[in-house]
């Protein structure tokens, strides 16, 4: 069994700061733990709205705190986000996202994140980046 605790992941390298400036993400379980799927606890910032398109990923996002919405592009439904909204990219959705307050999120991905990825350029993450020890 393996046991990680928040705080302490907080203080190590499994906090990514997005150079974008819309979240932070701690990678609490990463694609080394062999789990096959990571786990991580992200921050979205308030007033962040932004693009994202994960081309090489499914998500699954839970909302423990906060609040805001979701856009898909294809369609342009808009969903709104409270705690207790678990919002699931099973097709690659191209989609938008807004804080209107401070979100604390769990996110879950597949394939896992090594653990450095922060988005590219399309608002995507590679399948391959450099992995977090420890
Ligand atoms: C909700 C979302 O996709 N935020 C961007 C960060 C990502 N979830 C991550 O790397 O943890």
């Amino acid at each position: 069994m393996i046991v990680r605790n928040l705080e302490d992941a907080e203080k190590g390298n499994r906090r990514i700061v997005s150079p974008d400036g819309n979240w932070e993400s701690t990678r609490m379980l990463l694609k080394g733990d062999k789990m096959g799927f990571s786990f991580h606890i992200t921050t979205i910032y308030a007033g962040a709205d932004f693009g994202i398109h994960y081309q090489n990923h499914l998500e699954s996002v839970y909302c423990i705190s906060g609040e805001g919405e979701v856009e898909t592009v294809e369609d342009g439904v808009v969903h709104p986000i409270k705690p207790g909204t678990l919002y699931i990219l099973d097709k690659n959705d191209k989609h938008i996202l807004r804080a209107f307050k401070e979100m604390k999120m769990a996110c879950v991905f597949n394939p896992p994140l090594s653990g450095k990825e922060v988005h590219n350029a399309e608002g995507a993450y590679e399948l391959e980046a450099e992995a977090v020890e420890g």
